[in-house]
C-alpha cells in the first residue's frame, strides 16, 4: 500500500510538471527603452520572454548572452522561449537603438 502511494505521488508530480506552462515575463519597448530594464528569473527553469514593441518603429530584441535575436514589429508582440539558465546575469539590447535599449535578466 505504501509503495502504491509512492508511485501515485510520483506520477502526479511528473504529470503536473508536464502540464505546467513555462512562466512568461513581459518586457515592453517604449521610446526605444525596455520596461522593465531588469527582470529576475528563477534558475534552472524554462521560461518565455514576451517582448512587446509599443514604439512606431521596428526593433530587434537581441542577446549575445542568450544567443537570441528576434524582430519585433511596431505595435507587435513576440514570444521567445528560453531554456533553463544557470544563475548569473544575461544582457539584452535593442539592436536598432543600442544607445538606449539596454536591459538584463538576473537569474538566481
Ligand atoms: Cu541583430
Amino acid at each position: 500500500m505504501k509503495k502504491l502511494f509512492a508511485i501515485t505521488a510520483l506520477s502526479f508530480v511528473l504529470a503536473s510538471q508536464a502540464l505546467s506552462a513555462d512562466a512568461e515575463y513581459l518586457v515592453q519597448i517604449k521610446d526605444h527603452k525596455f520596461s522593465p530594464e531588469q527582470i529576475e528569473i528563477p534558475a534552472n527553469k524554462n521560461f518565455k520572454l514576451v517582448i512587446e514593441n509599443l514604439d512606431k518603429t521596428l526593433e530587434e530584441f537581441e542577446s549575445d548572452d542568450l544567443h537570441k535575436e528576434k524582430l519585433v514589429n511596431a505595435g507587435k508582440k513576440v514570444t521567445i522561449p528560453v531554456s533553463a539558465l544557470k544563475a548569473g546575469e544575461y544582457k539584452f539590447y535593442g539592436d536598432f537603438h543600442q544607445k538606449t535599449a539596454q536591459g538584463k535578466i538576473i537569474v538566481k
